[in-house]
């Protein structure tokens, strides 16, 4: 397998640490596409993918696939064995760890991605930015962070008593958050808990 990424991007992140968690990430070439030097918006990759988006799995046989979470879904149900499953097991499990993916990716990452479009100097001039709307996100985001953090005051993983993909979503988007000036603070201690947990873990530097 081939995953064409940036290492500082944060979807891709998420994808790495889902194969780092599998054992996988040595069964997959990495092969860099820098978005700081518009690689992205190359010919060569806007033909594996029209948007010019990271990151895309390409399998050993030529096909490929656009998007972290069917990416990690794929990997998760092709290599049943290797490492714990990230997805669920069973209905109310996986239905569970989806509600708090899109939660991680709609109420965390979205509003970080757009405070650091609408505001940050590396997009000046490579697209049009609206620093207000960065305001308003910047200000949704501290109380998205509140709530979540009241939200894990009862258990140890996001989704429940495992690990999962809403783990590392959520992950991925706080620290892409430095980027925007956003940083966990005292004021969400259960998140901080969860935080530190993550950060012993090897898939952490994937
Ligand atoms: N929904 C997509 C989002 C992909 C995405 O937005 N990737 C960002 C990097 S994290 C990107 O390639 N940005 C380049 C750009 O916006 O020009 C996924 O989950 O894979």
């Amino acid at each position: 397998m081939r995953l064409y990424q940036d290492s500082r991007a944060p979807n891709p992140r998420r994808v790495r640490m889902f194969l780092a968690e599998k054992g996988l990430l040595d069964r997959c070439e990495l092969v860099d596409v820098s978005i700081n030097a518009g690689a992205h918006r190359e010919p060569d990759f806007l033909e594996k993918h029209p948007l010019g988006l990271v990151p895309v799995l390409e399998l050993a046989d030529g096909r490929r696939l656009r998007e972290s979470v069917a990416i990690c879904r794929y990997v998760e149900e092709a290599f049943p064995d290797h490492g714990p499953p990230l997805l669920g097991t069973e209905p109310w499990q996986r239905a569970q760890i989806e509600q708090w993916n899109r939660h991680a990716e709609l109420e965390v990452l979205v509003p970080v991605a757009q405070v650091f479009r609408n505001s940050h100097p590396f997009w000046e001039g490579r697209i049009r930015q609206a620093p207000e709307f960065a305001e308003i996100m910047r200000e949704q985001l501290a109380a998205r962070l509140a709530w979540l953090d009241r939200e894990l005051a009862d258990r140890r993983w996001r989704a429940g008593d495992a690990l999962s993909i809403a783990d590392l979503t959520l992950l991925c988007a706080i620290d892409f958050g430095k980027v925007a000036q956003l940083r966990l603070g005292d004021d969400t201690p259960h998140l901080g808990r969860w935080y530190a947990a993550l950060r012993e873990r090897p898939s952490y530097r994937a």
